[in-house]
C-alpha cells in the first residue's frame, strides 16, 4: 500500500554560486523548507570550477560580492580584483556567516529532476539513485557551468595532458618548465596565458578570434582603504540595481557621435585610465548600438593596444586595423600584461584564421602549416552558454518531455526564469535573463528576491502549482530577440548569440539590462503574477 506524504521540502535549490547561495538564505528566512544541492565538494559556483592560475573576477570590489551588510561589513579582499581563491574563502564567510552550511548537501550532482504530474512536485535525483522530492525545483546553475571543448582529431593519441580550464584539477597543474598550449583567447585564456608566459618553458597560443581586452589596472587592497570605501558601499549596492549591466555606473546618455573628437577622446581615456571594464559599460551611449560610433571606441582600443606591441604582423594579429566584431559585442576581459607576454622568447602566437589546427598527435597540435610542440594542452573554449547546466540535469517536465526537447528549436523562456511544460521549476541566472551581460551578484540578488517574494506570494494565495503561460514565455522570447536586433550583437559570432557551439540556434541568450529586467519583473509580480497559471493540487504531497 502507498502512503501519501509530502514532499521532503518546499524547495530544491540546484547551485551553490552567488544565486544559488542567495535563494537559499532568502526561502530559508521566509520560512521555507529548503535545501541546496550541488556537484562541487565545496560553495563557490565558477569559483569552484575555474581554479586554473590566473583564474580572477573582473568586477571590482565591491560589485562582486552580496549587498548584505552582515557579510561586507567583516570583510576585507585582498585585491581589487579578486583570484578564486579569495573568492573561495568569501563563500566559506558568507556560509559560515549566514549559517548555510546544515541547508547545504555538496558533492550532491543531480542526475536528473523529473516533475510528477498528479502530484504537482518534482522528483531529483542524485548520481548514485539516492530521490529527494520537493514542490518547486530552483536550478540556480548559472549561464557558464558546461565547459565547451571543440572535437579535436587525434586527442586520444596526445600523450601529455589536457583539460578544460573549467575543470581544472583540485589539485592543480604546474606550469613550470612545461611546454604549454592554450586554445581559446577569451577571458579564461588571457588569464592563464598570463601566468603560463610566466614559468613555462614554452606557451603557444591558439587564437581564432582576437580578443578586445581592457586593462584591469589591479590594485592591492588595504583594509584601512576599504574601512574608508565602505562608507559608501550601501550606494554603491543601490545604485548597481539601477544600471544596464549591474555596475556602479552605466552607459552616457550622450552618442558618441554627438560630441567632438576631443570630448570623445577625453571620455574614453578617462575610462581606459580608471581601467576595468568600464571601457564597455560606462561608454557613450550607442556603442552597442551604432556602427561609427562603436568604430570610434574600436580605434582608440586598437591604438592603445597597438601602442604596446613592436612587431607588426603581430600587432595587426592581436589588434587588427579593422575590427574582427564591433568592440564589446564579444565579451571584452580584463588584462594585465597579456601585451606584453608575446615579445617573450618563450610566448608565441598561432592565428588559426591563417593557420588552423588539423588534429592532435602525441607530442603535439598539427596546423595547416606544422607542428606545434606541446605536453599540456588547455581548453580555454568556453561554454555552451545559457543552456548548458540545465539541460545536464535531464529535467523532464509535464508529459516526461525533457528541457532539452523543449529548447531544439531555441531557447525560450518566461521572464528568463521559467518555460512553459515545466510547472513549479524557476532558474536564476538563466538563459533570457541579465546573466552574462550583468554583474553576477546583482542579478543573484534581483532573481533571489524576486523568485521568494512569489514563492510567498503563492504560499499566502494558497496555491501550489504554478507554470508560465504559452503566450507570456512566446512574447519574452520574442522581447528579448527584438531587443537584440536592436543592437549590435547579432553582427558578432559570440557566445551571447549562441554561436560559439555547433548547432546551437543563433538567438541573443541574454536580456540586454538589469534594470529593465528587473523593472519588468516587478510590474509582473504587481500586476498578480501575470503570465503565470496558477492552480491548488488536489492532492496534498507526493506519494
Ligand atoms: P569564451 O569567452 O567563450 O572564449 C572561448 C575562446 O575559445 C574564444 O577565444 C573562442 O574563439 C575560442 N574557441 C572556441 N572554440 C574554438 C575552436 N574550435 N578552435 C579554436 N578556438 C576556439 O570563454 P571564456 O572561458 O574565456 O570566458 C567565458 C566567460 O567567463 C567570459 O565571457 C566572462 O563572462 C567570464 P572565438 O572568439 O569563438 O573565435
Amino acid at each position: 500500500m502507498t502512503e501519501r506524504t509530502p514532499p521532503d521540502y518546499d524547495a530544491v535549490v540546484v547551485g551553490a554560486g552567488f544565486s544559488g547561495i542567495y535563494l537559499l538564505h532568502k526561502l530559508r528566512e521566509a520560512g521555507f523548507n529548503v535545501v541546496l544541492v550541488d556537484a562541487a565538494a565545496e560553495p563557490g559556483g565558477i569559483w569552484y570550477w575555474n581554479r586554473y592560475p590566473g583564474a580572477r573576477v573582473d568586477s571590482q570590489v565591491p560589485l562582486y560580492e552580496f549587498s548584505l551588510p552582515e557579510l561586507w561589513r567583516p570583510w576585507s579582499w585582498s585585491e581589487r580584483f579578486p583570484g578564486w581563491e579569495e573568492l573561495r574563502a568569501y563563500f566559506r564567510h558568507v556560509c559560515d556567516t549566514l549559517a548555510l552550511w546544515p541547508l547545504m548537501r555538496m558533492g550532491w550532482k543531480v542526475e536528473n529532476a523529473r516533475f510528477d504530474e498528479t502530484l504537482g512536485c518534482w522528483r531529483v535525483q542524485r548520481e548514485s539513485g539516492e530521490t529527494i522530492s520537493t514542490r518547486f525545483l530552483l536550478p540556480a546553475v548559472g549561464f557558464a557551468s558546461k565547459p565547451y571543448i571543440p572535437e579535436l582529431r587525434g586527442i586520444g593519441d596526445f600523450a601529455g595532458e589536457w583539460c578544460h580550464t573549467a575543470r581544472w584539477p583540485q589539485q592543480g597543474i604546474d606550469l613550470n618548465g612545461r611546454k604549454v598550449a592554450v586554445i581559446g583567447t577569451g577571458a579564461s585564456g588571457v588569464q592563464v596565458a598570463q601566468e603560463a608566459a610566466k614559468c613555462a618553458r614554452t606557451l603557444t597560443l591558439f587564437q581564432r578570434t582576437p580578443i578586445l581586452a581592457l586593462p584591469m589596472r589591479q590594485e592591492i587592497l588595504s583594509k584601512k582603504v576599504q574601512e574608508r570605501e565602505k562608507l559608501d558601499y550601501p550606494a554603491i549596492f543601490e545604485q548597481r540595481r539601477l544600471t544596464s549591466g549591474g555596475f556602479e555606473a552605466q552607459s552616457l546618455e550622450v552618442s558618441a557621435l554627438e560630441v567632438d573628437e576631443a570630448t570623445r577622446n577625453a571620455h574614453f581615456e578617462a575610462l581606459w585610465r580608471r581601467g576595468g571594464l568600464g571601457f564597455w559599460y560606462a561608454n557613450f551611449a550607442d556603442l552597442l548600438t551604432d556602427r561609427k560610433a562603436n568604430r570610434h571606441a574600436y580605434d582608440f582600443w586598437r591604438d592603445k593596444v597597438r601602442a604596446r606591441i613592436t612587431d607588426s604582423d603581430l600587432a595587426e594579429k592581436l589588434a587588427p586595423f579593422a575590427p574582427p566584431h564591433p568592440f564589446g559585442t564579444k565579451r571584452p576581459s580584463l588584462e594585465q600584461d597579456y601585451y606584453e607576454i608575446f615579445a617573450q622568447d618563450n610566448v608565441s602566437l598561432v592565428d588559426l584564421e591563417a593557420n588552423p589546427i588539423t588534429g592532435i598527435e602525441a607530442h603535439g597540435i598539427k596546423t595547416q602549416d606544422g607542428e606545434v610542440e606541446c605536453d599540456l594542452i588547455v581548453f580555454a573554449t568556453g561554454f555552451d552558454a545559457g543552456r548548458g547546466g540545465l539541460i545536464d540535469m535531464n529535467i523532464a517536465g509535464t508529459g516526461g518531455r525533457g528541457l532539452s526537447r523543449a529548447w531544439e528549436d531555441g531557447l525560450r523562456a518566461y521572464l528568463g526564469m521559467a518555460v512553459s511544460g515545466f510547472p513549479n521549476m524557476l532558474f536564476a541566472y538563466g538563459p533570457l535573463s541579465p546573466s552574462g551581460f550583468s554583474n553576477g551578484p546583482t542579478s543573484a540578488e534581483i532573481q533571489g528576491d524576486w523568485i521568494c517574494d512569489f514563492m510567498v506570494w503563492l504560499r499566502n494565495e494558497g496555491f501550489d502549482r504554478f507554470e508560465a503561460e504559452p503566450q507570456a514565455e512566446a512574447a519574452w522570447t520574442e522581447m528579448v530577440a527584438q531587443a537584440g536586433a536592436m543592437t549590435l550583437f547579432p553582427e558578432a559570432d559570440s557566445w551571447y548569440m549562441g554561436a560559439n557551439i555547433p548547432g546551437k540556434k543563433r538567438q541573443l541568450i541574454n536580456f540586454p539590462s538589469v534594470s529593465i529586467y528587473a523593472a519588468s519583473c516587478e510590474d509582473v509580480a504587481r500586476d498578480g503574477y501575470r503570465g503565470f497559471a496558477t492552480s491548488k493540487f488536489a492532492n496534498e504531497g507526493c506519494i
